[in-house]
């Protein structure tokens, strides 16, 4: 598990080198904008249950047979796993977004969900859309310009949205 800093010393170690002027500037950079990332997954943070519910409520309505009879997400008990299952993925996020490094992600959530939800039955795509969901509903509340501070969040909405994307692709 890396965070930005750890995962440049560690590939400098690997290659014996110093960590360079350009890798540096980078760090410069996040540590710079760090109130916009702590901001972001503070907004995140503080909103998981309406994110998860929204995107959750989304993909029933375009994929009814999930809930059902026989439907994976049909019964209470399957209904509240796929809830959890996108709680936990969009936690992961939020970790990777603050530690801006996506492996403790990988590591510890997208390891081998893939063939967890192939075991259990569970449509891995129906999970990716899910997922794709909550990135629609994350950007759009991280991204809304009300009530702070004005500034530049390209850079960081795309690293949030490739987080997304690689927990999408995953399983899906
Ligand atoms: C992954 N999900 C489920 C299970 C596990 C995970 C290990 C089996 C054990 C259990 O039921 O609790 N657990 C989860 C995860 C981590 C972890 C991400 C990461 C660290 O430890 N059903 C749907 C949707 C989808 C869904 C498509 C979007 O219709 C999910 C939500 N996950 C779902 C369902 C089950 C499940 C389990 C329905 C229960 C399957 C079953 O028991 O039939």
């Amino acid at each position: 598990m890396f965070d930005a800093f750890t995962k440049v010393v560690s590939q400098a170690d690997a290659r014996g080198a110093y960590v360079t002027n350009d890798q540096i500037g980078a760090l410069n950079q996040l540590v710079s904008d760090g109130n916009k990332r702590i901001d972001v997954v503070n907004r995140i943070t503080s909103n998981a249950s309406t994110i998860v519910a929204d995107a959750a409520r989304s993909l029933f309505a375009d994929q009814p047979q999930l809930i059902a009879p026989g439907g994976n997400a049909y019964t209470s008990r399957r209904m509240a796993a796929c809830l959890r299952d996108m709680e936990i993925i969009l936690r992961y996020v939020t970790y990777a977004i603050f530690t801006g490094d996506g492996s403790v992600m990988d590591d510890r959530c997208l390891n081998g969900l893939r063939e967890t939800y192939v075991a259990l039955g569970v449509p891995g795509a129906s999970v990716a859309q899910g997922v794709s969901k909550m990135k629609q509903a994350a950007i759009a509340i991280a991204n809304d310009r009300g009530g702070i501070t004005q500034g530049d969040c390209s850079s960081l909405m795309s690293e949030l949205s490739g987080y997304f994307d690689r927990a999408a692709a995953a399983v899906g």
